[in-house]
């Protein structure tokens, strides 16, 4: 019943930041999942013999994917395939079911913060043995391989039932659909202090969660309602759908709008919290109040004693280069070591493997710790309410209390979005050759210090990775750019602007933030080159 089928390579099936990611009719054209998968399992060498977790998001065209994947692991001979029920599985409980069960792989079926439905997007993670997701090296050489592939093989049989829990075989693989929610749940109540968070919402705090219709809704009723007991509908949207019921599932001021506009109004909640489709990304808001991802991963480093299981004490801390420096002073703070790596969740494997780092983040809405090998949406929001319990302050006091400790770290990031890709990467090459000339320049009442290019050495596997420019002046001011590695259409040219203030700290971002990034777009000349004169999103 194993079929080898013929097929003709796609030039395009290349990984992004966070695995392949395409317009979702890309992906249901003939056999482009088939050469994808085919070429992956060929690439790492087979998976004969071995364990993989698989689940989406519940996205458009996970259903479809997932059989098609099931059918080509059962013909490539997988050993066993554990998967979440209905096809669901969040990114961070991925990699605790993977971790936890000793597999060899994990694909989650999402293009994360992406809109989804059969004019959104689709995508594939894929995670090796660590939890974490496989290295450029990896990715490259399967990316090699689906350049040349000539055919794949599939295991001709009725699709499997994936709504009931337990094992059922197909030739000598075990399909095992598990309910992925108990065991990430098992690990938050080993993490935090669920009996202080019970209090304060017994106390009558009030929080809603804004789950987006993606895949954490379920997690959600179960964590915050059901157990930790908030109040019934303090999670919204708490229903997977393939479209996300229209929503962008990217939780961030723009997209997250009905949560943002209710935390806004004099009905607001004390909480307010908001995941991205597969449940990795996060957004922390407290009344009429936003904590920027930059100053949260800085503020759960600064707080890590009042949670138990980081209470005896932390490794060091991460972030990645464009995320600002707010948690490089709290580092210095409590004396642990502080680490800057490319954007990308996997760079912070190897510092975590290595025991390096305990928590780690990037502004673009992540955060987690070495519990598991991704961000962790949930977990994030868990880390505020039992700092919140613990201290029994408002987000925006415990924000306020932390600046006036450090400082601030104004930040915001510009998209300018849709740009031809010849006309991006030109706008990138031209600007890195002019970074030399820059020191020194005046802008303003800015003057350049120091302008590279952002390059990696991991001090573990003595990789080297180039992924950014970074232009600082002398005030401690920074400009980042560097190209989106998971859009779908055209280049995403990201301007991350950062100033510091010691003591102006309750000023408003985009006026302190509008005269550098007036400088960051005459530096790169971007109006002229990509003809916007301001960008298409900022957040
Ligand atoms: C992915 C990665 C993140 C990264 C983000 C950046 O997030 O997992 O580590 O920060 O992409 O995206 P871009 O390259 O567009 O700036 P996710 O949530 O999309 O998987």
């Amino acid at each position: 019943m194993i079929k080898n089928v013929a097929t003709t390579p796609y030039v395009d099936q290349k990984m992004g930041t966070a695995g392949i990611r395409k317009k979702s009719r890309t992906v249901m054209q003939e056999n482009y999942v088939e050469n994808f998968i085919q070429s992956l399992f060929d690439a790492i060498g087979g998976v004969e013999g071995q364990t993989f977790v698989l689940g989406g998001d519940g996205r458009y065209y996970n259903d479809v994917a997932i059989q098609k994947i099931i059918k080509i692991a059962v013909a490539n001979k997988m050993k066993k395939l554990i998967v979440g029920q209905n096809g669901y599985i969040s990114t961070p409980a991925s990699s605790k079911i993977l971790l936890k069960n000793k597999a060899d792989g994990g694909l989650v079926l999402s293009a994360s913060h992406n809109p989804g439905g059969v004019d959104g997007d689709f995508g594939i993670k894929y995670a090796v043995k660590s939890g974490g997701q496989c290295s450029s090296k990896i990715s490259d050489a399967i990316y090699a391989r689906t350049k040349e592939i000539t055919s794949y093989k599939i295991y001709d049989c009725e699709n499997v039932d994936l709504s009931k829990l337990g094992i059922q075989y197909i030739a000598d693989t075990e399909i095992e659909v598990i309910d992925p929610i108990t065991d990430y749940v098992e690990m938050m109540q080993q993490i935090f202090d669920f009996e202080a968070i019970k209090a304060l919402f017994k106390s009558g705090f009030t929080m809603v969660f804004d789950a987006m219709n993606a895949v954490t809704g379920p997690y959600a009723v179960k964590i915050f309602e059901q157990i930790l007991g908030a109040p019934k509908g303090s999670v919204k949207n708490f229903v997977p759908m393939p479209d996300f019921g229209g929503l962008h599932p990217d939780p961030n001021l723009i997209y997250a709008k009905e949560l943002v506009d209710l935390m806004y109004s004099d009905n607001a909640p004390d909480f307010g919290a908001a995941n991205d489709g597969d449940g990795d990304r996060n957004m922390i808001l407290g009344r009429k109040f936003f904590v920027t991802p930059s100053d949260s991963l800085a503020i759960l480093t600064d707080n890590y004693k009042y949670i138990p299981a980081y209470k005896d004490g932390i490794y060091g801390v991460a972030k990645s280069a464009a995320t600002s420096t707010a948690v490089c002073r709290v580092a210095k703070e409590l004396g642990i070591d502080y680490y800057e790596v490319p954007t990308g969740w996997k760079y912070f494997c190897n510092l975590m493997d290595s025991k390096r780092i305990t928590f780690c983040g990037e502004e673009s809405f992540g955060t987690g710790s070495n519990h598991i090998r991704e961000k962790d949406g949930i977990w994030a929001v868990l880390f505020w309410l039992n700092i919140l319990a613990a201290t029994k302050k408002s987000v925006a006091d415990v924000v306020k209390d932390f600046w006036e400790k450090y400082g601030r770290n104004y930040y915001l990031r510009y998209d300018f979005e849709s740009i031809d890709n010849t006309v991006a990467d030109k706008l990138m090459v031209d600007l890195e050759n002019k970074l030399s000339t820059l020191k020194g320049q005046k802008y303003g009442k800015y003057t350049v210090s120091e302008a590279y290019p952002f390059v990696y050495h991991d001090p573990v596997d003595n990789s080297s990775t180039k992924n950014g420019l970074i232009v600082c002046f002398e005030d401690g001011s920074r400009i980042v750019y560097r190209l989106s590695g998971t859009g779908t259409s055209g280049a995403t040219l990201r301007v991350y602007i950062e100033a510091y203030e010691k003591h102006k700290t309750s000023e408003d971002t985009v006026n302190m933030l509008t005269p550098l990034a007036d400088v960051a777009l005459q530096i790169a000349q971007i109006t002229e080159r990509t003809g916007k004169i301001k960008a298409d999103v900022i957040t």
